[in-house]
């Protein structure tokens, strides 16, 4: 067919116009260029906890938690993305929170799943979830699943800090739902659990004739386990990533990767919409990409990041980003580096979107 004189391309007539406005209707070759550009494309970035520790600092001298105004009333620094206006990505939302000694952050909840992984932190620095009492000593996991009761309450004697990681985000902007919220009556929900409780009954043994989530509440419906409070302590999680560096080879883009996984279920992930690991590095890890987003948190070492030919140079407690579809490899400065990898994931996967490769890089 002979090629079509640009100047002569056939248009709607004005007629067809007229009745697609009226009926709010547009052909899709006239929006298609519009999609995919609520957001700007994410950019690799790293906070470096020097900049992050002055500014919480500076924050916890201006402002007592009780004088926060209304909402989350929560004392956090927010690493926030070019392009983005609230969070480090358009799923996963990462902040570094201070609870002074004697502060309580009050109780509340909400739909959005939480953790907090404790960078300072004391056996009398308690997070309460669920009716129970979580110390949070230093390097800690502990998850605040969606719709429990939680407040931070410091009986210590020193201010304490930790990295809160919310799939805020993916709930409230990309989803475009409500993260329904309530604050509880009273400033410190009752402690109704001996402590131990929840990880107690996730072992080996579980509650008999009950179903799997052991009954966990919420108004939530979906495919996946819920996830209980849970406090993953840092000398198991260490001491299975050191196991696996004596036994085995580490996976080439990972290096030695324990999942934190879902303690009903015994696998990833974590979270129905994140996922989390412990990442022991000893060498340089290979190139690859995939179209989820991937935050780090460095809990121990130093060492670069190169993501699509930038280079994030990172020292403990720093936070960076790699955006979708970047080529990105790591590369520990001394024989050891520990990262926390949180990515979204199991969002693709939900939808049997996820997809990744090596690359050359
Ligand atoms: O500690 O409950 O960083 O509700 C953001 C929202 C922390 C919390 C955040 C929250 C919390």
């Amino acid at each position: 067919m002979a090629q079509q004189d640009p100047e002569e391309r056939i248009e709607l007539t004005s007629e067809t116009r007229r009745l697609l406005e009226e009926t709010d209707l547009r052909p899709l070759w006239e929006v298609e260029d519009t999609m995919g550009h609520v957001y700007d494309d994410l950019e690799a970035d790293i906070w470096k906890w020097g900049d992050i520790k002055q500014a919480i600092d500076h924050v916890e001298r201006d402002m007592p938690i009780e004088e926060l105004p209304p909402g989350f009333q929560r004392r956090v620094a927010v690493p926030i993305n070019t392009g983005m206006q609230n969070a480090i990505s358009n799923t996963i939302y990462v902040g570094v929170q201070t609870v002074s000694p004697g502060e309580t952050a009050p109780s509340h909840r909400h739909g959005a799943n939480a953790l907090r992984f404790t960078i300072d932190g004391s056996e009398d620095m308690k997070t309460v979830v669920a009716g129970e009492e979580f110390p949070m000593e230093n390097n800690d996991l502990i998850t605040t699943p969606q719709w429990e009761w939680h407040d931070h309450v410091n009986d210590s004697d020193e201010t304490a800090m930790w990295l809160d990681v919310l799939d805020l985000p993916l709930i409230l902007d990309s989803l475009n739902s409500t993260n329904v919220f309530e604050n509880h009556e009273l400033e410190r929900q009752p402690v109704t659990k001996t402590q131990g409780y929840w990880d107690s009954q996730y072992g080996h043994a579980r509650p008999a004739g009950e179903s799997n989530d052991g009954g966990i509440p919420g108004p939530f419906e979906g495919i996946r386990e819920p996830t209980p409070p849970y406090r993953f302590g840092w000398t198991e999680i260490l001491e299975t990533l050191r196991q696996r560096a004596e036994n085995n080879n580490p996976d080439p883009y990972d290096g030695y990767s324990m999942a934190y996984v879902n303690p009903t279920t015994g696998q990833e992930p974590l979270f129905p919409t994140m996922s989390f690991r412990a990442q022991l590095l000893t060498e340089a890890t290979e190139a690859h990409f995939h179209n989820a987003t991937e935050v780090f948190f460095v809990i121990e070492g130093k060492g670069t990041t190169h993501v699509d030919g930038e280079t994030l140079e990172w020292d403990q407690w720093d936070i960076f980003v790699v955006p979708p579809d970047k080529p990105h490899h790591h590369d520990p400065e001394n024989d050891e580096a520990i990262l926390l990898g949180m990515t979204d994931r199991p969002v693709f996967e939900a939808f049997n979107f996820y997809a990744e490769s090596a690359a050359d890089q």
